[in-house]
């Protein structure tokens, strides 16, 4: 048997016996459903539908309309459970944790038959003291009560008032009463996405045993003092102290490549402690800041801190210090009613180009370390500087955020809560206010994050009364709407984190919102804060349909996945435009036709006698429709940045609604592959349907290898208005797609993400343009 037992650095000096451990209970578990009937194994961190696809109890989830045969396993109440050997002797430790990094969501957890506590969060992090029932040999239970049967017994109960919505549209065919419970609000459906609440240990699990005293948390924040000129490092260290006296010590704080270093003399007493360690760096030395993608380095400095405590308890901890300022500017502009509404960081006004960031798979088991590194990779590839985490989803892995300091994405921050109005009962409140205060401290370190946002959309869908709340009622939603976001995580975010603004939704007015009592007439408003905006009806080429607004935070255009994608997913009746497959996985009311529609605004429709071709092309054309609609709205977002028309403009961000996929469906996910900084445009001088003298071109690719990368060679017989390379389901990424190929040869290169070879690629290749639909 593999020990999953860390010691952790907290030794003591002289003894032999460790002052803290760490056993993990990581691996495998047994799982089983309400009635007994099911019993498998599954491992932790997991899921239920991952656990019974790996048994090969079901078919991939994704499958075809499997989100609706697998309903079932949403609605049962599964048990996890594991029994383990404590590996040292129980006696030798005054306290002893079972910490939960995550549980999806609603337990009741045993411990060697006694209840020691629940959960009803997916997003808090969980510790139970189990020092007087750990034993020798123990029991773990963990009772989940399906999410979707809790929210609907949350929303009975909520008896004074309905918080709306009760239930998603139909046509996502998702659960009801998301709003009740503290779990992924897009697991229940979305709009984009599948019905698939799944309960399970999503995180870390272990047990942590300690003596004298145990280092819970280690936060810092870096802040520039402006009128010294000079940086300062608040450092936060949470401590339980179990030891029945006052623990005394040293802390030395240490910077090497900043010449910093500091001691502190500590005393704790007895119970939960708080130390504040304030650090100054020198102003004659040169701190290094932070940037985002092309504005410069992403430097970070090594810090190590060193607890030296009474009774030779030592405990060491390191991290990446990264040094910068943010601040939202909100200001008058010549010209223009209103404020401005745009980010300076390290006092430099940057443009916020990027898009909105969804959860990465409907099962966090398998958003592994590497789709994370090339999607993220790809990000910057593509000369983005922001993601937006949206509100619907999860607050994301330790990993995205390490990623997105290294990278130099920007992170907008979304509280989660989404397109919803939300209880506010002292239960949902206490709930809240933990994940809050937990996400705060977990996330406040990393200077991606730029901004802090309390709900996506709440406040729109509050003040355009999206629910048809009657105008008497009003002022009880605006109430609980404030009691949430305001009183609550707003006050919270000030409290423990003085380092990025916060504004209180998205999109919002910013202080025009918090002049008019937190919610705006109409929080869309071009003269403040930020703007979604959605139109499937204007033309998408005719740029004067788009907002002239401060900031756009979400705007964008559904397309189909490429059919490689959807091939796998799907049988060959599924293979057509308006096959019970394609209507099936299309969650946006009317979408299958707004986007004929569109695209039959300036292209003609694919009408093969082989339906299956026909289906090709129709794919290929929603995609092309989408990058050009996007295209015409993201540059009329940029070249918004220098003027004022009309009273309206200075845009400062453009973030495209979304940038990827969490299944394989139409939705507005799109990446562009694209290598320079700025687009090389064209003038089209009519439609393209209305384009004369487009003949058939036949584009033939030689390709080679060079090292990691491929060439590809092209050439082409005619004209071809956007050419689009496939290689099927090999991974990777070309340095440019979808151009317009006006000259006879043109090389293109493919950056491979799995290992391929040439041949692989021969025989997935696949070229279309619309010259092969005209
Ligand atoms: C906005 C988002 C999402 C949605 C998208 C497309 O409302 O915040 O809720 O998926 O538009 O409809």
């Amino acid at each position: 048997m593999r020990l999953h037992l860390i010691v952790l650095l907290a030794l003591c000096g002289t003894g032999t016996t460790a002052a803290a451990l760490s056993y993990s209970l990581r691996g495998n578990w047994s799982i089983c459903n309400g009635n007994g009937s099911l019993e498998l194994p599954g491992a932790v961190p997991g899921c239920v539908h991952s656990a019974l696809f790996q048994q090969g109890l079901i078919q991939d989830s994704y499958y075809r309309f499997n989100d609706l045969n697998y309903r079932w396993i949403s609605l049962d109440n599964w048990t996890y459970s594991k029994e383990f050997k404590f590996p040292f002797a129980i006696s030798k430790w005054q306290k002893v944790n079972l910490i939960l990094e995550g549980v999806d969501t609603i337990s009741k957890i045993l411990f060697n038959e006694v209840t020691i506590g629940e959960t009803d969060n997916m997003f808090n992090r969980y510790s139970f003291d189990i020092t007087n029932v750990v034993r020798d040999v123990n029991s773990i239970e963990l009772r989940f009560q399906s999410a979707v049967l809790y929210a609907a017994q949350q929303s009975k109960a909520h008896t004074r008032y309905p918080v709306p919505p009760d239930c998603p549209p139909l046509v996502q065919k998702g659960e009801c009463h998301v709003n009740f419970v503290r779990k992924e609000q897009c697991s229940f459906s979305w709009d984009w996405g599948p019905s698939f609440p799944t309960q399970g240990i999503w995180k870390d699990v272990r047990i942590e045993a300690y003596n004298i005293c145990h280092l819970n948390y280690f936060t810092f924040s870096p802040i520039y003092d402006k009128s010294a000129q000079e940086w300062n490092l608040e450092i936060e260290a949470t401590f339980d102290v179990v030891s029945s006296k006052p623990v005394g010590g040293q802390v030395i704080v240490a910077i090497p490549k900043l010449q910093t270093q500091q001691m502190y003399n500590i005393e704790l007493q007895p119970g939960k402690r708080i130390v504040e360690l304030f650090l100054n760096i020198s102003k004659n030395i040169t701190v290094e800041t932070w940037w985002p993608h092309g504005h410069g380095n992403q430097t970070g400095y090594n810090m190590t801190i060193l607890f030296e405590l009474d009774g030779g308890l030592n405990i060491e901890k390191s991290a990446k210090v990264y040094f910068r300022t943010v601040e939202l500017i909100e200001e008058p502009i010549k010209g223009s009613p209103g404020l401005s509404f745009y980010f300076k960081i390290n006092g430099f006004p940057i443009f916020l180009k990027g898009s909105n960031w969804i959860p990465a798979d409907s099962f966090q088991d398998r958003v592994t370390s590497e789709l994370l590194r090339l999607l993220l990779q790809s990000v910057v590839d593509a000369n983005m500087n922001t993601l937006r985490v949206w509100g619907g989803g999860i607050y994301e892995q330790d990993e995205f955020y390490e990623l997105c300091d290294e990278l130099g994405i920007m992170v907008w921050q979304d509280f989660m809560f989404a397109c919803a109005l939300y209880p506010t009962d002292q239960g949902f409140l206490d709930s809240v206010r933990a994940e809050v205060a937990y996400q705060i401290k977990r996330l406040k370190s990393h200077p991606s994050i730029i901004i802090w946002s309390g709900n996506n959309e709440n406040e729109e869908a509050l003040m355009m009364n999206w629910y048809h709340i009657s105008f008497t009622d009003r002022p009880i939603y605006i109430k609980d709407y404030v009691t949430l976001y305001v009183k609550n995580i707003r006050e919270l975010v000030l409290a423990g984190d003085k380092s990025r603004p916060f504004i209180t939704s998205s999109p919002t007015n910013g202080a025009e919102t918090v002049a008019e009592g937190w919610v705006s007439q109409n929080p869309n408003s071009n003269y403040f804060g930020d703007v979604h905006f959605y139109d499937y009806i204007s033309d998408c080429w005719n740029w004067k349909v788009f907002p002239k607004a401060r900031f756009a935070s979400e705007y964008g255009y559904q397309s189909w996945p490429s059919f490689s994608t959807l091939e796998k997913v799907s049988s060959t009746e599924d293979w057509s435009f308006s096959s019970k497959f394609s209507l099936h996985r299309q969650h946006h009311e009317g979408g299958n036709k707004q986007m004929l529609y569109q695209a039959g605004l300036h292209f003609k429709l694919p009408k093969s006698t082989d339906p299956l071709r026909t289906f090709k092309d129709t794919i290929y054309l929603t995609q092309v429709m989408q990058a050009q609609c996007v295209k015409t709205e993201t540059e009329f977002y940029r070249r918004s940045r220098s003027e004022i028309v009309d009273q309206q403009g200075h845009t400062m961000g453009a973030l495209y609604w979304q940038l990827n996929d969490i299944w394989q469906a139409p939705s507005w996910a799109s990446l562009a592959d694209h290598e320079l900084l700025c687009p090389t445009n064209y003038h089209f001088l009519s439609s393209l349907k209305e384009a004369v003298g487009l003949c058939k071109a036949q584009i033939t690719a030689i390709i080679s290898q060079q090292g990691d990368i491929f060439v590809f060679d092209l050439e082409t017989s005619a004209v071809a208005p956007f050419v689009w390379l496939d290689v099927g389901s090999i991974p990777g990424r070309f340095s440019d797609n979808g151009f317009l190929m006006t000259e006879k040869t043109r090389t293109i290169l493919f950056y491979p993400w799995e290992p391929t070879s040439k041949s692989e690629l021969e025989q997935s290749f696949h070229v279309t343009s619309l010259t092969d639909i005209y």
